[in-house]
Formats: structure tokens, sequence, C-alpha cells
């Protein structure tokens, strides 16, 4: 009687058991969803490397990005090579004017926090910081620093996505 009580519950932890996995895998697989909206913006996304069509050179000196202006295709996927020749440390954000006030306000209310946003890269003193992109819409963007006071200082350039 016993033994046949420990079975059952053997069979029912068995039974249980790989929901309770499946529970786990679940969330996991919300969690990816949650990343992958994030990851979507309108003007494009996260570019793989195996896409790359060509490599643009950013400079960022003075608190100033160098080119001021760039263009590119849609449908083009772009490796940025940030580089940065200041003793501070600098952004590079894609957004259109709306999503850059955003981001501003965001690094405004928690000063000091690195990055983790999909669409931009931070480039420490003196680095050279890689950021592929894959622009799916024509529009207008700047790239953008958004440590304190650079926005407002001008540290933003212009970003055509063309036909
Ligand atoms: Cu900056």
């Amino acid at each position: 009687m016993r033994r046949a009580l420990m079975m059952s519950l053997m069979t029912l932890l068995l039974t249980v058991w790989p929901l309770i996995t499946l529970a786990g895998t679940a969330s996991e697989t919300v969690d990816t969803a949650v990343q992958d909206r994030a990851d979507n913006f309108w003007f494009g996304h996260r570019g793989r490397m195996s896409d790359v069509i060509r490599t643009i050179t950013v400079v960022m000196q003075g608190s100033r990005f160098l080119p001021g202006t760039i263009d590119v295709k849609r449908g083009e996927t772009i490796r940025f090579l940030v580089i940065n020749r200041d003793p501070i440390a600098h952004e590079f954000v894609l957004g259109d004017v709306a999503e850059q006030a955003a981001h501003e306000k965001e690094m405004a209310s928690m000063p000091g926090m690195p990055m983790t946003d999909p669409n931009g890269v931070t480039v420490a003193p003196g680095k050279t910081g890689v950021f592929i992109w894959m622009f799916t819409q024509v529009g207008q963007l700047q790239y953008a620093c958004h440590l304190p006071g650079h926005y407002q200082d001008g540290m933003f350039g212009q970003l055509n996505i063309h036909d």
C-alpha cells in the first residue's frame, strides 16, 4: 500500500516535471520576444556582419561628430566605426528627433547608467566602437550623444536614408 502511494507520487512528479521545465522555457520565450521588439525601430534594426555592404567611419572629437552628415540607402546594412578621440566617453545613438528627445530624457533621469539600447553604442575615451545597423525605411534621422549637456551643445549629426 505504502509502496503503491510512493509509486503514484513518483509518477505524478515525473508527469509534472516536464511541465515545470516547459513553464521556464515559456518565460524565456517571452523575454526574447520583448528583446526582439525592442530591437525593431521604424527605420530598421541591428544588422549582421555577413550583410554589411560598407563601413562608415565617424570621428568624435571636441564633442562633435565628423562628418556632420551621413547618407545611406534603404536596404543597406552599414558598419559604423565610431572613433572617440576625446578624453571623455561619447554615445552614437540613431533615432529621429522625437526618439532623440526621449533618449535625452531617459539619460537625464539616470545619470551614469551605461546605455543598453540596441540603436546605439557608447564609446569609452580613446576607443573605437563598432555598430552595425540595417536601414529599412526612407527618412531623416540624427546620430547623437546624450551624455549630460552634449546634445544641447550640438553633439549630433544628420543621417538621411534615401530610396
Ligand atoms: Cu558626447
